[in-house]
């Protein structure tokens, strides 16, 4: 953060942090705008100000070409329990695993590039819903100017590796610069509690950190992919969590859907009625450390807004206990919020 900054300021660029809708993040940026003092020492984050305002409402509307839009908007917004970003170097099989996954059509083709624009889908996991964004490859011979925008309402990405293609140790690292280059991230560390707080000690408020899963894919193809990964971490020194798949005959993706779903501490929660019977078919999901409050505020803004109290049945409270809006949820409670 520069120096000398306003109260007002300080504040927008806190809820710019904790947005992850990119219309809300918008409207941030043009409080950040609005409020930041103009002085010498902010002339440079006035002008990011700018350019991410710029760059954010032109991918919201989608990309121009003389005038007419040439393509779909190239930022998603998030949908489900978390928003996962697939990243990778070309014809690592992302496309392959978001069609596997998620029943999406995203192009998977055997030759470079196939894949232009972000692409959702859900991936169900039990009774929740990960929502899953195929992204187009990342290279140096085929750059992304909005590739750092489009990750910034991630909540976490896969690294899919092909590793026992000769060259993917190189192109993994070549990834890994064109995102430092746009402040993004790529961390091992999947953080304890949701992650509303994340990139907060980074000065930079468009600063991106990603906790990552390495997606060792095509191990149909490679019975020795642990000695791959190995090899991998002792050439790069990356270390992140690793699983091994393969899109191609889905081993290993249920393990992975439970894998995301408990690193990010999804927690699920029904709701009620009072006097009826909870809707157990589809869950409001949570992250781990929220509270009744974020569950109302998923149920309508209305209830959000009036909330009073709730009831809860669940492990970690007793029957019908009374408690209030800032009572942190457990997975699998039943609440009945009252106003
Ligand atoms: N054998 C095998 N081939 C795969 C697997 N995943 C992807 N492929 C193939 O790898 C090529 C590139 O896949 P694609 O999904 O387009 O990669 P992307 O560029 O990372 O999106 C395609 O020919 C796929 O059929 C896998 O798990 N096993
Ligand atoms: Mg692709």
């Amino acid at each position: 953060m520069p120096a000398n900054v306003t109260p007002a300021y300080k504040a927008a660029e806190a809820a710019y942090r904790r947005a992850r809708d990119p219309e809300e993040r918008l409207e941030c940026l043009r409080e950040m705008h609005r409020t930041i003092p103009k002085h010498k020492g902010t002339e440079h984050i006035r002008a990011d100000i700018k350019t991410r305002m710029k760059e954010l409402s032109e991918q919201l509307a989608g990309p121009r070409k003389g005038g007419t839009r040439s393509g779909p908007a190239t930022v998603i917004r998030p949908d489900g329990a978390a928003q996962v970003a697939l990243l990778g170097p070309p014809n690592s099989g992302k496309s392959a695993l978001h069609t596997r996954v998620t029943g999406s059509h995203s192009p998977s083709e055997p030759y470079p590039f196939a894949t232009q624009f972000p692409q959702p889908g859900m991936m169900p996991v039990d009774d929740i819903y990960l929502q899953l964004v195929d992204l187009p490859s990342l290279a140096p011979e085929h750059p992304i100017p909005w590739i750092g925008n489009a990750l910034q309402p991630a909540d976490c990405c896969l690294l899919v590796a092909d590793l026992a293609h000769a060259g993917t140790i190189d192109r993994v690292e070549a990834l890994h610069e064109i995102l430092a280059e746009r402040n993004v991230h790529l961390v091992g560390d999947w953080p304890i509690y949701g992650d509303v707080t994340r990139g907060i000690d980074d000065p930079d408020p468009f600063a991106v950190y990603l906790p990552t899963l390495l997606v060792v894919n095509k191990i149909d193809l490679e019975s020795g992919y642990r000695e791959d990964v190995v090899v991998f971490e002792e050439l790069t020194g990356y270390t992140y969590p690793w699983a091994g798949v393969s899109a191609e005959t889905g081993e290993g993706l249920e393990e992975l859907g439970h894998w995301l779903t408990s690193h990010l501490g999804v927690v699920r929660v029904y709701t009620k009625i009072p006097g009826q019977p909870a809707d157990m078919s589809r869950p409001f999901t949570v992250r781990r450390g929220q509270t009744v409050q974020d569950v109302a505020r998923l149920v309508h803004k209305d209830v959000a807004r009036n909330l009073k109290y709730a009831r809860v049945w669940g492990t970690t409270s007793f029957d019908g206990q009374q408690v209030g809006p800032e009572h942190v949820v457990a997975d699998g409670d039943v609440l009945e919020l009252h106003s």
